[in-house]
């Protein structure tokens, strides 16, 4: 039984994010998306809004559940029983920080591999980043997000 974790920030979840879920829950026996509940970094959407927001999509998924996490992800592993970490590359950029992590993880517990799928090329260049600075102008964020996310977070910038 293979138990994997999906962890991440999602602030909020993309179609990035969405791609990653539906590709590794097709080739895991169980996965776990992880929300890092971060108190020093300012997010815009709370950790009850963002496990909100995931579970609404991934309902549909039977292998799919959502938890989210404080401190460090290896001991959030150990307590949920999951041996591997999923993550996605985009670019030469995230591949850096991605093996330093997969490298800390794999030290701290030898029994945890790190898996890269990697990304769609449709959704390349799509960062939860670019959705908050688009939104934050009034810009068009549809086909970054689904569709039912488009007006709350257009209301985290009061925008109508
Ligand atoms: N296509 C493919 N993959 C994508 C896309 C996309 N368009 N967008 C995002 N992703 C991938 C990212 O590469 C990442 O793998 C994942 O989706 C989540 O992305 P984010 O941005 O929501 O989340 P991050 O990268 O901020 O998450 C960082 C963690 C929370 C995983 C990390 O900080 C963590 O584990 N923190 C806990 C403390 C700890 O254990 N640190 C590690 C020891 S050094």
């Amino acid at each position: 039984m293979k138990k994997a974790i999906y962890p991440g920030s999602f602030d909020p979840l993309t179609f990035g994010h969405l791609d990653m879920i539906e590709r590794s829950a097709s080739i895991v026996d169980e996965l776990v998306v992880g929300v890092l509940n971060n108190s020093a970094k300012n997010s815009l959407f709370s950790l009850e809004e963002r496990v909100s927001m995931i579970k609404e999509m991934t309902k549909d998924y039977p292998n799919v559940t959502v938890t989210s996490f404080n401190g460090l992800l290896v001991d959030h592993m150990r307590e949920i029983g999951a041996t591997i970490i999923v993550r996605g590359l985009r670019a030469v950029t995230d591949f850096e920080y991605e093996l330093q992590i997969a490298q800390t993880n794999h030290v701290q517990e030898p029994g945890i591999e790190t898996i890269f799928l990697t990304t769609n090329l449709k959704y390349s260049y799509l960062s939860s980043t670019i959705v908050k600075e688009f939104a934050s102008y009034g810009g068009d964020i549809s086909k970054f997000v689904p569709e039912q996310f488009i007006d709350r977070i257009y209301a985290k910038y009061n925008i109508k």
